[in-house]
This record gives structure tokens, C-alpha cells and sequence, in this order.
């Protein structure tokens, strides 16, 4: 579907309002069609991850990454190592690159977002992660919103030991927690984690809605894809001995405005934008609203520059 083709090309296709009328003029399979529908009515949806040579992939992740999850630190090609978690292996590992570039998987989430996306930001994890219920949302974000997705796969069978991952259905419909719904200003303001000030609110409002989550306990080669707001986490890892191997891809799609709302007071114009590039070719991704690109006033300090001297000082005081 071309953007023209829709009455709110700024919403995503599977969060629309119109959904049930726009998903209709949609280039979609019947598969295609489930999954667009699970992602408007859960905020996640499971496809088998389309790769002919996953098993071997997988084979040299593990293989490779094993050893490296004992480092800490940024390295020169811009690899974060961090205690259980290795950020954007992509830049030296060309198995976690083309698993994060796979065409499939973009033109399907392109499809089912209305525009073209582009990978930015590969995770790989040996370990259930045991994050409490978040969303994305807060750590990147675009304008306009929801323009964001996290596709999860799964390195191994995952048992329901080993801290699988877990989702709370329909949290993608609550509203979208703010810095100034918080009553907090976020531009220039040093927190250990971006996570920090709405963990409060999202567990205010788990408990509130008393909804239950749903564990995906997943098959090796499985993927979830979830929505920007859609609030997921690590479950508890019942027995240490167990690995979790997974590979997290986040996503944007073209034309958005990519910031860190966390850090962002969005009313006064102070965006943290992010300065990006995508994990299929290197190429640099604009800052772009309604086809202009956009360039930070000297307030909006682009995220590579912050960015980097917050991971540090976070990486020496964990
Ligand atoms: O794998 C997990 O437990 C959660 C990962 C996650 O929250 C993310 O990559 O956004
Ligand atoms: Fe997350």
C-alpha cells in the first residue's frame, strides 16, 4: 500500500483506527493477514523466521559470540558488550547482519507498517534477560509515533525454565507514557536507565488493569514481532544452569523523526534525536517529517554524541 492510499499515513497500518477498512486495500497474503491482524488486536504476532540458512547461522552466532559475552565496554567498530547482552554485533558479525537485514522479514513489516522499515539496532543474548515489563517506546521512539517494532527470535528452543520471554496482550492500546505525563523533564537529564522513571507506572498500571502476561516459549527459529508500546520483558529464570539464546532487531521505518523520548520534553522542542545509520547498507537515516529532512538546532544534541558517554558511565557503575 502506497502511503497516499491511506486516510492517516502518520499511523501505522496495524495500529490504525481505520485498521479494519485500510487492512483491506492492503498488499497482504492470508498469512500476512493474520499476523497484521494479531500485531492490531495483541501487539505481537510469531512467524517462522524466513531463512533458508538459519540453523548454520545460528550455529556461528553462538559459536562466535560465546566468548565475547565476557567483555564489557564499547569497542572501536561501536560493539556494546554489557553483563549478558552484546548491542549491535551487526558491525562485526555478518551472521547477526543478515539476520537483522533479511529482505523478508523488512518488505513484511514494511507491508504491514505502510512504509519502508530499516533495522538499526541488533541485541544477542546467551541468557534470559529478567527485564521487568517495558516498553521500547521510551528508549526510541519516532514523530510520527509508533513507527517502531522489535522482532525477537529465538537462537534455541526456549523452556519455560529459562526466563522466556513474556508480553502483556493489548498493552500496545494504553497510552503512551511521556515525560510530561510524568511530570518529569527528560532533555539533558542524567538517569542511570531510561527505563527508571516509568517502570513505576507501567507496574501501577499492570496491577491496576489486573491483566496477566503471556509467555512465548518459543521454538528455535521462531520470531515475535511487537509493537513500539507494547509492554514485554524477560520472565524469571526459574533454573540459572538454562541458556536463552535470542537475537533482538529493532526497527524504524522511513521518514520519521528517531529521538529518545526518555530524554526528550517533546512540547518544548527538546528531542535527544538519534543519529542513525541502517544495518542493511551502513547508510546514514535522516531525520525526515513529511519528506524534509530535519537537522538539530544546537539544543537537540544528535544521541551518537550523548549517547556514547552515557553507556560508558553506566557500563563502570554496574
Ligand atoms: O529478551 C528479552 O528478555 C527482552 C528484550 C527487550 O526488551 C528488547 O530487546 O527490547
Ligand atoms: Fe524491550
Amino acid at each position: 500500500m502506497k502511503l497516499t492510499d491511506s486516510l492517516l499515513p502518520g499511523v501505522p497500518l496495524v495500529e490504525s483506527p481505520l485498521f479494519d477498512v485500510e487492512v483491506e486495500r492492503a498488499d497482504l497474503t492470508v498469512k500476512e493477514r493474520e499476523i497484521a491482524d494479531a500485531l492490531n488486536r495483541n501487539g505481537y504476532a510469531v512467524i517462522d523466521f524466513p531463512d533458508q540458512e538459519l540453523e548454520v547461522r545460528i550455529e556461528r552466532i553462538r559459536e562466535r559470540l560465546t566468548p565475547l559475552f565476557a567483555e564489557t565496554g564499547l569497542s572501536k567498530e561501536g560493539v556494546f558488550y554489557a553483563t549478558g547482552r552484546i548491542q549491535d554485533a551487526w558491525k562485526n558479525d555478518p551472521d547477526v547482519k543478515a539476520i537483522a537485514a533479511n529482505s523478508s522479514v523488512i518488505d513484511l513489516l514494511s507491508r504491514l507498517y505502510g512504509r519502508s522499515a530499516f533495522p538499526f539496532q541488533t541485541l544477542n543474548f546467551r541468557v534470559g534477560t529478567q527485564q521487568k515489563l517495558h516498553t521500547d517506546a521510551v528508549h526510541f521512539s519516532s514523530i510520527p509515533p509508533r513507527f517502531m517494532c522489535g522482532v525477537w527470535l529465538a537462537l534455541e528452543d526456549i523452556s519455560a525454565n529459562a526466563g522466556p520471554l513474556h508480553l502483556v496482550p493489548g498493552s500496545h492500546q494504553w497510552p503512551l507514557i511521556d515525560n510530561a505525563m510524568t511530570g518529569r523533564r527528560g532533555h539533558g537529564v542524567a538517569v542511570e536507565s531510561a527505563q527508571l522513571p516509568y517502570q513505576e507506572v507501567w507496574d501501577a498500571l499492570i496491577a491496576a488493569k489486573g491483566v496477566s502476561t503471556s509467555t512465548f516459549e518459543a521454538k528455535k527459529g521462531q520470531a515475535l514481532i511487537w509493537c513500539a508500546s507494547l509492554l514485554h520483558g524477560g520472565s524469571p529464570q526459574i533454573d540459572p544452569a538454562l541458556s536463552r539464546w535470542s537475537q533482538v532487531t529493532h526497527y524504524f521505518f522511513d521518514d520519521c523523526i528517531y529521538y529518545t523520548p526518555a530524554f526528550s520534553d517533546e512540547y518544548l522542542g527538546r528531542l535527544q534525536l538519534r543519529d542513525l545509520v541502517s544495518v542493511v547498507d551502513g547508510a546514514r537515516k535522516p531525520n525526515s517529517y513529511l519528506g524534509e529532512e530535519i537537522k538539530p538546532p544546537a539544543t537537540m544534541v544528535p544521541q551518537s554524541e550523548n549517547w556514547t558517554r552515557k553507556l560508558m558511565k553506566w557500563v563502570k557503575a554496574s
